[in-house]
């Protein structure tokens, strides 16, 4: 069987892995560049495919961002340090001169998450928690793309209208309250102005209550986008994702505020079977299916 090079692009990391069979079989990582120069994109992904490109013989991208025909545009520009309007397939096609394919990060991982469930036909999404908030969806067996590559674009929806300004422009999105960049962020005021969502996560981990309040008010927007795609699609069941999403006890703190809402509302709730490689084995999947 061919094997591929199933590429990760997020705001906060690359992941670059051979995938056959829909098994990791070597996998690297580096930090995303923070630039709005797209040269500075082109090297560090020239960089870390270059060593695999003599094993494979097809390459699939799953990135952040909006991706239509190829192109990617941000939503939200701050995660990808301002860069937009990248020609993502044609600049991969360029550094492999291997026939590629591209999808958004989330939903790319929905369709690995798809692929581990034994019975058919649930309708599920995945929603990543991590640099952003981000979703896909799968519906009768289909993974839900949309005209202009944006369905599932979930972490853009309203969580507080006195929210926030969301890096998208809009105010109280999901976005700007649940994720990592969010939670980093709220964590300024009380761990120094270098407070990532990996610090506030040290001291949620200590119960130290500041972080406990910012981690809870995460959890708890998190719990309402699961309540309003159940409303909206009959969601029967989530798997949460991104380092956010698999850090100890947030699973835990999303069920629980989830547990609140009426009985209309529930749906079942767990950490993604293919855990940070969700994305990677989804797009290798996918290529392999859509070629
Ligand atoms: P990406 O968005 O590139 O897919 P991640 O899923 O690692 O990357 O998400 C990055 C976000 O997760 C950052 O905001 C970072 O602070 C936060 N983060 C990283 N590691 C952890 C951790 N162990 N626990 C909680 N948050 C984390
Ligand atoms: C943002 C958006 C989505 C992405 C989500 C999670 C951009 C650049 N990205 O909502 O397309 O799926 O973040 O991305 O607008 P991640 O970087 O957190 O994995
Ligand atoms: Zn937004």
């Amino acid at each position: 069987m061919s094997s591929c090079l199933a590429v990760d692009i997020g705001g906060t990391k690359i992941a670059a892995a051979v995938v056959e069979s829909g098994k990791v079989l070597r996998r690297h990582q580096i930090s995303t560049p923070s630039s709005t120069n797209p040269k500075e994109m082109d090297s560090a992904l020239k960089q870390l495919l270059t060593p695999f490109l003599n094993e494979v013989s097809t390459v699939a991208v799953a990135s952040t961002g909006i991706i239509n025909d190829g192109i990617l545009t941000a939503l939200n520009p701050r995660n990808l340090g301002g860069l937009n309007n990248y020609p993502l397939r044609s600049v991969i096609e360029a550094i492999s001169k291997k026939p590629t394919t591209v999808i958004n990060d989330a939903q790319a991982a929905a369709w690995a998450e798809y692929q581990t469930l034994e019975l058919n036909r649930v309708n599920m999404a995945f929603i990543t928690v991590s640099t952003g908030v981000g979703a896909g969806v799968v519906i009768n067996n289909d993974l839900l793309i949309g005209a202009n590559g944006i369905a599932g674009h979930a972490g853009h929806t309203l969580a507080d209208p006195n929210g926030p300004i969301c890096g998208c422009g809009r105010r109280g999105c999901v976005e700007s309250i649940a994720s990592g960049t969010a939670i980093g962020q709220a964590g300024k005021t009380f761990f120094g102005d270098d407070c990532t969502g990996e610090i506030v996560f040290k001291y949620f981990s200590q119960n130290d209550p500041n972080a406990i309040d910012i981690v809870n008010r995460s959890a708890r927007a998190i719990a309402h986008l699961i309540a309003d795609l159940k409303m909206v699609l009959d969601i029967e069941l989530v798997t949460l994702g991104g380092s956010v999403g698999l850090a100890p006890h947030y699973l835990d703190r999303v069920q629980h505020y989830l547990a609140q809402q009426p009985s209309p509302y529930q749906t079942k709730v767990q950490s993604a079977r293919c855990g940070a490689d969700a994305g990677l084995i989804g797009v290798a999947h996918w290529a392999s299916t859509t070629n």
